[in-house]
């Protein structure tokens, strides 16, 4: 018998209270199973109401999950770009990729992290331009909360400054990604260099001695290449190629002969009995090692099973 329709009502609001999300969906959901199934009167009342729920919850975690913003992780590590606005930063990211985003001579063009794979040392890595952060964004200034929070699963950060332009800014988004406690692998690129005084790269220099900086244009391709070194190495990935293959495997150092061997096939790992090796960690082009050999970035191998 169950329970006369005002009290179920009652019932199940409680059941809902603090509830919000999928907990909420879930318990939505329990409780349409547990409803008899009358097609008419307050029961089927009941019912409709919560499913209306049902799909009002769902809108609103669309909703809130779009505030707290993520990024879907793509390639073999993620880079950032973290600077003021205007900074060049979407230029850049349209430069190292094949994305189309919106540029713009005026701050916060960009409003939302823009994700873009890029081939750095012949590698896909994923950048990603995260807008102008200001101060006081550690506190939630300028939605500065969920952005930091997209810079925090980052691998490392360049952080991008006008070369011809005061360095305050910059040295306020730093302090800010410092105030939020993240401390990732850096390098200043210094922007449009092509419309600066060499010795303004210089300044930059020396107001971020612990970095390393690299003066760029979009303008001009062989900056853009020393960039993509600086890039590379921010990574902190190591390189591996497969003797006739195109590709190399990147992966996070140290990586042995089997982690190469996994990486291809799991089979491979667990059937590798070691690999011959040319390049830097090899005593001699060709050397036989074993399995557990620890490999250096730009070594070549030839897996043995
Ligand atoms: N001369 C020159 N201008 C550049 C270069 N890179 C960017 N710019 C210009 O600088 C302005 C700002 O560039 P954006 O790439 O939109 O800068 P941003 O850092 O993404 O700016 P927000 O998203 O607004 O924070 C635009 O007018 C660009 O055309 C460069 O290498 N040389
Ligand atoms: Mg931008």
């Amino acid at each position: 018998m169950p329970m006369p329709h005002r009290t179920q009502m009652q019932v199940i609001k409680r059941r809902l209270v603090g509830k919000e999300g999928t907990e909420r969906i879930r318990e939505l959901r329990t409780i349409l199973a547990e409803l008899p199934g009358y097609r008419n009167g307050p029961y089927a009342d009941i019912r409709k109401w919560v499913e209306a729920q049902i799909d009002q919850t769902r809108v609103r975690k669309r909703v809130v999950h779009r505030d707290s913003i993520s990024v879907r992780r793509e390639g073999a590590a993620q880079i950032a770009l973290v600077g003021p606005p205007n900074a060049g930063k979407s230029s850049l990211l349209q430069a190292l990729s094949n994305v189309q985003i919106k540029t713009g001579d005026y701050a916060f063009t960009t409003t939302r992290p823009v994700p873009a794979l890029a081939r750095v040392g012949g590698v896909l890595v994923q950048l990603v331009e995260i807008p102008g952060l200001i101060e006081g964004a550690h506190a939630g200034r300028g939605g500065g909360r969920p952005l930091l929070s997209v810079l925090r699963s980052a691998d490392a950060i360049l952080f991008c400054q006008e070369a011809a332009g005061s360095t305050t800014a910059l040295a306020a988004v730093m302090s800010e990604v410092a105030a939020a406690g993240i401390d990732l692998p850096g390098a200043v690129a210094a922007t449009k260099a092509d419309d600066a005084e060499s010795s303004a790269v210089e300044g930059i220099r020396a107001a971020f001695p612990s970095f390393e900086v690299v003066a760029v244009s979009v303008l001009d391709d062989a900056s853009l290449e020393r960039l993509g070194a600086v890039l590379w190495d921010l990574t902190g990935l190591v390189r591996v190629y497969l003797r006739g293959g195109d590709d190399p495997v990147a992966l996070r150092p140290p990586v042995t002969v089997t982690d190469v061997a996994h990486s291809i096939h799991h089979e491979l790992g667990a059937q590798c009995t070691g690999a011959r090796v040319w390049g830097p960690s090899a005593r001699f082009a060709g050397q036989r090692v074993g399995p557990q050999h620890v490999l250096a970035d730009g070594d070549a191998v030839e897996i043995a099973q």
